[in-house]
């Protein structure tokens, strides 16, 4: 029977204290998410019950723990809707996934004079493996500029991008400002370039609907701790045509077909890119967070999270002594919202909201192009997932009407 929204209860213990003796609001979810027992308690299971190494021996273990963990690849194909599972290849993170595609695709077909065109809202996962590449082959990087709204200045973006442009990588959703980026209108733009299109998925996969075919991209990289999932484990999808032309990421047991004296041959894809032992409970787990997900319905997930945005935008933007970053439509954001309070530093604000029970992030959210587009060093951020409530907007911003009665001696 299908999860309700509603009726989490239990499901999330560590939501469930209280925190400098205040109900506890976790607004920290884009950094990461919290796990539900399913998840916990498969891993556990895993270990207890079946932990052996993958595709190698013919023991029962063995032969389970491989089972599992490709039902995992298939579990995650099926979730962004890959045309095969070979297409799936599991790594660290969204960090890995982007850097295995930098250092192989693009080492092999980046050369001098080409260019890369980035965002000015990427995240420095999806912006230094790019930069580095650039310095190496002499290549140019460019960057898509926002408009004052915070979005991604689409004009700009058919400029930046021509025949020239080998590599278009730009964030799904906004890890800052919670905008979501058009991506299959960027997918497209590259294509119609001779371009491939990476998308960084970090901050969309575990809060929206994603069909990697519907969007054409042809890489798209996420983390599994952002979506429920273990820390340590993440997905790279990849079109298997540029996949297999693809060197490999790293060297090892696992991505072999044969090995002599003087060459190897590699493995066909996923494994060709899975060398050495893998994160393999994380792996099922993430299957776990998977299940967990599709019971409750990506369309509710992200609709759950409308309506906190809905409900939590527009009473932190009436507030006059804060700033919100990005766009001010609720229907352009994902639960990410950045703000600041006048004449207070991010991190004091964020120090004086945990004495309130809640949990936010401040800092430059490893965004600092961005936050110098922004004209700020730095932001207070608060995330919601679907687990969040009103309750917590509220708490939110009744925490914010606290810090600026503190630090204003009493006075709002
Ligand atoms: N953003 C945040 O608090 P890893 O660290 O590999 O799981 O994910 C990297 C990453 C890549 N792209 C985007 C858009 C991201 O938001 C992140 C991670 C966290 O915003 C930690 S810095």
């Amino acid at each position: 029977m299908a999860k309700k929204i509603s009726d989490l209860t239990g499901d999330f213990p560590i939501l469930d204290q209280s925190i400098n003796s205040e109900r506890f609001a976790y607004l920290d979810n884009a950094a990461t998410a919290q796990k539900p027992n399913a998840v916990v308690d498969k891993l556990v299971d895993f270990y207890q019950h079946d932990n052996a190494n993958v595709h190698r021996g013919v023991h029962t273990l063995a032969e389970r723990a491989t089972e599992q963990y490709e039902a995992a690849r298939v579990k995650v194909q099926h979730f962004i809707n890959a045309a095969d599972s070979r297409e799936i290849i599991f790594t660290k993170g969204c960090t890995d996934g982007l850097n295995l595609v930098a250092s192989t695709y693009g080492s092999t077909n980046v050369h001098e004079g080409d260019e890369i065109v980035i965002s000015i809202m990427e995240h420095h996962s999806n912006l230094i493996p790019w930069q580095q590449l650039a310095i190496q082959k002499g290549a140019k990087l460019k960057y898509i500029e926002m408009t004052d709204e915070g979005t991604l200045d689409m004009e700009d973006a058919k400029q930046k991008i021509t025949d020239k442009t080998k590599i278009v990588a730009v964030a799904h959703a906004s890890n800052v400002m919670g905008t979501i980026n058009p991506i299959k209108e960027l997918a497209a733009l590259a294509h119609d370039h001779g371009a491939v299109f990476v998308g960084d998925g970090a901050q969309s996969v575990p809060h929206m609907p994603v069909d990697v075919q519907d969007l054409d991209v042809d890489f798209y990289a996420f983390s599994g701790h952002k979506m429920m999932g273990p820390t340590g484990i993440g997905v790279l999808y990849g079109k298997a045509e540029l996949l297999r032309n693809m060197p490999p990421y790293q060297y090892g047991g696992e991505m072999i077909a044969s090995v002599h004296r003087d060459h190897t041959e590699f493995a066909d894809i996923p494994f060709k890119f899975e060398a050495g032992t893998q994160h393999i409970a994380g792996a099922i787990a993430l299957g776990t967070a998977i299940d967990y997900l599709n019971e409750l319905g990506m369309d509710e997930v992200a609709a759950r999270e409308q309506e906190l945005v809905d409900y939590v935008l527009p009473q932190l933007e009436a507030l006059p002594y804060v700033t919100v970053y990005g766009p001010q439509d609720p229907k352009d954001h994902t639960g990410v919202i950045a703000f600041n309070m006048d004449n207070l530093h991010p991190h004091d604000v964020a120090t004086a909201l945990d004495a309130e029970g809640v949990a936010v992030r401040a800092g430059h959210h490893c965004a600092q192009p961005l936050m110098e587009a922004l004209g700020v060093s730095a932001t207070t951020r608060a995330s919601f997932y679907f687990y969040n409530t009103k309750e917590d907007a509220d708490q939110l911003i009744k925490a914010i009407k606290a810090t600026k009665e503190f630090f204003n001696g009493g006075i709002i």
